[in-house]
């Protein structure tokens, strides 16, 4: 069978299952990342499973999210997992190396692997040619200790790529334009596969913007080929010993295609509140700015900062806006010192920040009230900044710093002529704060009092019964289920006091109703729980006593989630039914097996609907036995 690049690492992979669309297989990682925020949970599932080394080829654990300080609870976090890092055989990146995403493309990103992040921009190494997701720290752990990864096999879009980017049009664009097309649903269980002499023309931190924004469609992954550009970055890293060549077979059959011409690309941007909400920069043109951002694991590469660095040159930035920078590494960041690239960035007035997320996930430098920031990143839902009522674009760095300079959101075709910028052949590179596990060391594992032991809980009874906590509409985040921002971030290894800011911006009694009813139901419009990977999502609601939710549809990481905490994800089998039932209505099910098909009454209004149920026979033991943690302990036992 002619393969295309996805199904070739999919295939070296494969544990169990048919590579056909919607089957269920089961994909050996060779490599784990985690970040701080999602971390702390995942090593407390892992030394939960009691596995006394990790079973990776290579696990990976970061420290770029709660970077602030304001009290000991962070602090606390980073400690911890450092001393896991060094218990359980895992690389230790010390907070202020960098972006996870930007330093694993940098430094261990390899060809024909496959990677599994708590984060959902994992996919950002399908830059490099690998099969690259995003999972919940549960999933992440299972993995550290040896189990292959279960997903459903997606279908294979290809996007081929022809003609070249113009001046001032860059990668963001593109993967911009995918969008506007795609919507933020368009992808889920679907692999964007990029091929195509156009695919060529692009280096590979440009492939990671792209990849990595390509989570924005709901996409399980994206992958590029591993070509001479693969091989030039992997040489100028010092590892080119890493490199091997990927690419599809010549007729290899994609599900779908889409055929894009890079030059009648230009430059776009993304308005509030929607990564898919996207326009030409030219119809907005003039909108007065009050803030700039650049960086976030999108667009913070030594690439994106040299033609910020190139095009900020003997300019100002305009006196009503401020301008951040935050490089996605420190490897980055060196580089950019190295060749005198930084001296315009801070000569043009430009605040820069630590190599982090910050902004990005309302860590610092919340916008003005109804403030309009531009920003280089990836997520612009409400809120998501820090400000309820700040208006979020999302934009490439050429239009980011056209905004800075001139105040306004501007074309950034109108800065004059697009510099050159030349990448270096071999990159200053120091691992200095990488700590690499040695195989004797034990490491200790300090807990600070904010990290709480994980709740447990109990298998799903027969019957469920509860009230309709709460109803909300179509694309409802992750970030509207449980916010980001530092004050909240800061709880993440606390379950029981992070579950009282569930749903608090769409409505704060949220948390108090549910566990006075003893929990209940949550319904939802399409593309529920769409964004990031944070279990906390699911398990906060689960620890508030919410025993299902019934939505149009679910995006893909949440709904894993859902079932690795014992949460029933149900489908409205006819979408209709969701006007039909209200908030406050008092729902009821029974069931003797979890069938695919299962009834709801609606003891308030008298109805029965039916609802689908999509699980595998894994995932409904899982569901069944309370979660997945409870069933790897039940399997031990
Ligand atoms: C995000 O961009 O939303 C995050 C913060 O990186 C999350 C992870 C988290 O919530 O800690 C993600 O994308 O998975
Ligand atoms: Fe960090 Fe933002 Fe990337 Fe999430 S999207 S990993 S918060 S930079």
């Amino acid at each position: 069978m002619k393969k295309t690049i996805a199904e070739k690492v999919i295939a070296k992979h494969l544990s169990q299952g048919k590579m056909e669309p919607g089957e269920e297989i089961a994909l050996k990682i060779d490599h784990t990342l985690t970040q701080d925020s999602t971390g702390t949970l995942a090593y407390l599932e892992f030394e939960a499973m009691g596995i006394p080394k990790v079973k990776t080829e290579l696990s990976l654990s970061f420290v770029d999210h709660n970077m602030l300080q304001n009290d000991f609870r962070n602090a606390d976090d980073h400690r911890y997992l450092q001393g896991v890092a060094a218990k359980y055989g895992i690389v230790f990146s010390r907070p202020g190396n960098g972006i996870c995403h930007q330093l694993y493309l940098e430094r261990f990103a390899k060809p024909n692997a496959t990677l599994l992040g708590s984060d959902s921009h994992t996919p950002t190494a399908g830059g490099m040619g690998m099969i690259a997701i995003g999972a919940g720290g549960l999933d992440v752990a299972a993995a550290m200790a040896g189990e292959p990864f279960y997903l459903e096999m997606p279908s294979i879009t290809g996007i081929k790529l022809t003609g070249k980017l113009s001046p001032f049009v860059s990668a963001k664009d593109l993967i911009l334009q995918i969008l506007k097309q795609l919507t933020v649903k368009g992808g889920v269980n679907k692999i964007l596969e990029y091929y195509g002499p156009g695919a060529k023309t692009l280096s590979v931190p440009e492939r990671g913007t792209i990849t990595n924004m390509g989570t924005e469609t709901g996409a399980t992954t994206s992958i590029f080929p591993s070509d001479e550009t693969t091989r030039a970055f992997l040489r100028g890293q010092g590892r080119e010993n890493q490199w091997t060549e990927l690419k599809a077979d010549d007729g290899a059959k994609y599900a779908e295609t889409l055929d894009i011409d890079l030059a009648k690309v230009e430059p776009l941007i993304a308005l509030p509140h929607s990564p898919d909400n996207v326009k030409a920069v030219s119809e907005l043109e003039g909108t007065p700015v009050d803030q700039v951002c650049i960086g976030s694991c999108t667009n913070s590469s030594l690439r994106d900062l040299k033609i910020v660095s190139a095009l900020l040159k003997g300019k100002k930035i305009s006196e009503n806006t401020s301008l951040t920078v935050s490089a996605g590494s420190r490897q980055a960041m060196q580089n950019l010192a190295a060749t005198g690239e930084l001296e315009p960035l801070i000569e043009s007035g430009a605040r820069i920040l630590e190599n982090a997320c910050g902004p990005c996930i309302g860590i610092g430098q919340a916008p003005t009230s109804e403030g309009v920031s531009l920003r280089t990143f990836n997520r612009n839902f409400k809120g998501r900044s820090g400000t309820q009522d700040a208006k979020v674009y999302l934009v490439s760095p050429e239009t980011a710093v056209a905004a800075a300079i001139t105040g306004k959101i501007t074309d950034p075709r109108k800065l004059g002529k697009y510099p050159e910028i030349a990448m270096p052949e071999r990159f200053v590179l120091s691992d200095a704060m990488f700590i690499y596990p040695s195989l004797k060391a034990t490491g200790k594992v300090v807990m600070g009092p904010n990290i709480k032991p994980l709740p447990t809980f109990q298998p799903l009874p027969n019957k469920l019964t509860g009230e309709v906590l709460l109803k909300v509409g179509d694309n409802i985040s992750t970030d509207d289920i449980l916010p980001g921002g530092s004050e909240i971030m800061s709880l993440r290894s606390n379950i029981p006091e992070i579950s009282k800011y569930t749903f608090i911006h769409i409505d704060k009694t949220f948390a108090n109703r549910a566990l006075e009813r003893g929990g209940g139901f949550i319904v939802g419009g399409e593309n529920y729980g769409q964004g990031s990977s944070r279990e906390h999502a699911a398990l906060a609601p689960k620890y508030l006593g919410v025993k299902a939710v019934i939505t149009k549809s679910f995006a893909r990481i949440h709904m894993a989630n859902l079932v690795n905490f014992g949460i029933l994800p149900l489908a409205f089998t006819d979408k209709h039914d969701y006007l039909g039932i209200a908030q406050a209505d008092v729902l009821d099910m029974e069931f003797t097996e979890l069938k695919e098909q299962l009834c709801v009454k609606n003891l308030t209004k008298g109805t029965t609907i039916e609802v689908t149920l999509c699980l595998s026979d894994l995932e409904k033991s899982m569901v069944k036995a309370g979660g997945k943690l409870a069933a790897i302990k039940a399997k031990q036992k």
